[in-house]
């Protein structure tokens, strides 16, 4: 557990800003001897420690030869208020590529050192600033993609998911006491019915928590992570057309010859704040060359990575049609059958279809047109529909990868610790298995900590953060 004592670490500075043109830059600095390292470089009529939180003007110069570098803007933040917990600063010169690089030169020649990735994050949660959560949502934020991704993150920079845990650590708890003090008080035989039932209905109650929030993961992982739609079938369908068709520009290479596609290609849209990653594959024959036949691997492997897959077949020669492959797994990939080239269709699609499994309610196919832009619209719904359901409407709460494994794992201690308890096993280990579902909970928020999990976190984050 992070201290609650402010660790005042060495001085650290690093560029927050991206370097190449740009009208701003920030350099922050923070730990042991900001003022400092401040009165070195930055020359102002009002002395910085004088007013805190508020932007100062002064001059920023090269701390030896004491030339001018930048006129800047620069404020000082005492600690422990502070983001970092500790003594800090930010300095506000101008954009480009020296003028930011001059900066944190001056700085490093004043005392600090540079900061390696996160580390003002981590000081943060070093000092209690932030849970683990919360930290990790910092770097999530920034590297959203999406508007459903950076209000996740938004949401567990202000401590969504440790606060939704804390229930669950306090039954948790209350089962390790009851657990203790009845253990303490009599013999093993004397573990009765009645004790084993008020054990069980907390613990129950605690498998509820962490069973729904990794239903919750399930259900709202495509907010986090985006949504991969597979575009595949036959070659010549029109896969690449309808590629170029959703992403808006000509990105793929479209030709009257089937079998141009031979690798496979990847474009992001946002849709409906929704991440989603569009994938043309090559088109599926038996009779293709070893080019085409490798670029067939590929897409078979798209396929199975799919969260949606979208299969073409041409409405102009419904003959070549190729049924889409069935995937038995209930949590396989969705699938949409579409009729292409409508505009040059032979009329109503050949009545075949097999129809969806999961959603029979569902048109059995949709036509479209890449080239024309018929249907495109209906077909970006069905996609979507499958996702934007009423059962996903909380995705804001939606735990990471490594938050899941952590939740799986506190969650396969309980379900051992219930099931024996249900065999009508005495609780010989039972303490010891709530306090492994308490430590992989603990590792959540970073009540329970290690150098591999510091590592793990932070190792994400970009310079400055
Ligand atoms: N009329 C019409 N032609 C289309 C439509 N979509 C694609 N085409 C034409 O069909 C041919 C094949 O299109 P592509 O997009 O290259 O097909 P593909 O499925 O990517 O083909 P491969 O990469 O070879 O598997 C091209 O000549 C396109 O112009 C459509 O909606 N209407
Ligand atoms: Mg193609």
């Amino acid at each position: 557990m992070p201290s609650s004592q402010n660790v005042n670490g060495d001085l650290i500075a690093a560029i927050a800003t991206p370097t190449g043109p740009g009208a701003v830059c920030v350099v922050r600095l923070s730990g042991q001897g900001v003022t400092t390292a401040l009165q070195a470089v930055f020359k102002s009529k009002t002395k910085i420690e004088a007013k805190p939180r508020t932007m100062v003007f002064g001059n920023l110069v090269d701390p030896i030869s004491q030339k001018t570098i930048d006129q800047v803007l620069a404020v000082y933040f005492p600690g422990p208020g502070a983001f970092t917990g500790e003594d800090s600063a930010e300095i506000h010169g101008h954009g480009g590529s020296t003028v930011p690089r001059l900066i944190l030169e001056a700085l490093l020649a004043s005392g600090a050192r540079l900061a390696r990735p996160g580390e003002f994050t981590l000081r943060a949660f070093l000092n209690s600033r932030l849970s683990l959560d919360q930290a990790e949502a910092v770097a999530e934020l920034v590297a959203s993609q999406s508007e459903a991704e950076a209000a996740i993150a938004a949401r567990h920079l202000e401590g969504a998911l440790a606060k939704k845990l804390e229930p669950t650590f306090a039954k948790l708890m209350e089962a390790a006491a009851f657990l203790t003090s009845e253990l303490d008080f009599m013999d093993e035989d004397e573990w009765s019915e009645a004790r084993s039932d008020h054990l069980l209905a907390i613990l129950k109650d605690a498998q509820g928590d962490l069973e729904r929030l990794l239903e919750l993961r399930m259900t709202g992982r495509v907010f986090r992570d985006g949504l991969r739609v597979v575009l595949a079938g036959p070659p010549n369908a029109g896969k690449s057309s309808l590629f170029n068709a959703l992403l808006g520009r000509d990105r793929a290479l479209v030709n009257p010859m089937p079998g141009t596609t031979r690798d496979y290609l990847e474009g992001y849209v946002s849709w409906s704040g929704l991440k989603v990653e569009l994938v043309d594959t090559a088109g599926l024959r038996e009779d293709g060359d070893e080019l085409e036949s490798q670029g067939q691997a590929l897409t078979q492997r798209e396929l199975e990575q799919a969260e949606v897959i979208v299969w073409l077949n041409d409405l102009s020669k419904p003959e070549t049609r190729m049924p889409p492959p069935v995937f038995s797994n209930p949590n396989g990939p969705k699938l949409i059958e579409v009729w292409n080239k409508a505009d040059i269709g032979l009329g109503p699609p050949p009545a075949e279809n097999p129809g969806h499994p999961d959603h029979p309610e569902k048109p059995y196919y949709r036509t479209i047109s890449a080239l024309t832009g018929q249907g495109l619209d209906g077909l970006k719904q069905d996609i979507l529909g499958f996702f934007l359901t009423p059962t996903s409407l909380n995705p804001e709460l939606v735990p990471n990868l490594r938050q899941q494994k952590a939740l799986e794992e506190g969650l396969d201690y309980i379900n051992a610790t219930v099931k024996s308890l249900e065999d009508g096993q005495a609780p010989d280990i039972a303490s010891l298995e709530i306090k492994g579902a308490l430590e992989a909970l603990g590792r959540i928020t970073g009540r329970v900590l290690t150098e591999d999990l510091l590592e793990e976190v932070f190792s994400r984050f970009c310079l400055g953060k």
